[in-house]
């Protein structure tokens, strides 16, 4: 995959990984949804996107479950193979492009492709097993990325606040951190405007602006 985005000229994205459309009025904004295993990315993309969510499913085998733990989420039966892509436009006419990214660690070379231009991530969370989201945090902390952390709540996972949750996890005081239901829409576009409101608070004027 080539740089963040483009415009209908072609003209590449600026290094920050949002770019403002002349003409337009539109700021398009490239962000990753981040998470290991079974943790719900595809399920918020499609959840909360405006166009038909781009999918990569494919059914899993009993020989993949050596290799994918369906611990906690036992009736699930495909899993993302490459990405999952949706779009998103938020008041003020800022276009988010989403890219589901997978969190094992098999898919480590796809991931620096996908992250380039990324403005920040959204890495998904689940208590009962939060250790799981540290290897897709570390990747993008080593990518100089900015980043929310959402926790998915299943039904049957346990509830701690947000205290412990930071401490468990090791986050920034800066980093946002928010629970929500990643098939609920609402919850979803909360969880990315927090994302949202974290990076651009940390990026350049320039790179906001024509
Ligand atoms: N109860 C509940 N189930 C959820 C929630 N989010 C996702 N699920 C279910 O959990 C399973 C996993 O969700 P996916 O969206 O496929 O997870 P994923 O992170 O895309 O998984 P991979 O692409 O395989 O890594 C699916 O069966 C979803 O229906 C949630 O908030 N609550
Ligand atoms: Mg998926």
């Amino acid at each position: 995959m080539d740089s963040a985005l483009s415009s209908p000229s072609g003209a590449p994205a600026t290094g920050g990984g949002s770019m403002y459309l002349s003409g337009t009025d539109q700021t398009l904004v490239k962000l990753l949804v981040a998470g290991p295993f079974g943790v719900g990315k595809t399920t918020l993309i499609r959840a909360l996107s405006e166009t038909q969510p781009l999918h990569t499913e494919e059914v899993m085998t009993q020989s993949g479950a050596f290799v994918d733990d369906l611990a906690g989420v036992r009736e699930k039966t495909t899993t993302t193979v490459a990405i999952d892509f949706g779009r998103l436009t938020l008041p003020g006419d800022l276009v988010l492009y989403l890219f589901g990214t997978p969190g094992q660690k098999r898919f480590r070379p796809l991931w620096q492709d996908i992250a380039r231009g990324a403005l920040g991530a959204l890495v998904l969370a689940d208590t009962r097993r939060l250790a799981d989201s540290f290897e897709v945090m570390d990747i993008i902390e080593e990518a100089g990325l900015r980043y929310a952390v959402a926790v998915n709540t299943f039904p049957d996972a346990p509830n701690y606040d947000s205290e412990k949750l930071r401490e468990a996890l090791d986050l920034h005081p800066e980093t946002p951190l928010v629970l929500c239901d990643a098939r609920d829409r609402d919850q979803s576009v909360d969880a990315l405007i927090s994302l949202v409101g974290h990076v651009l608070a940390h990026t350049p004027q320039e790179n906001q602006n024509p």
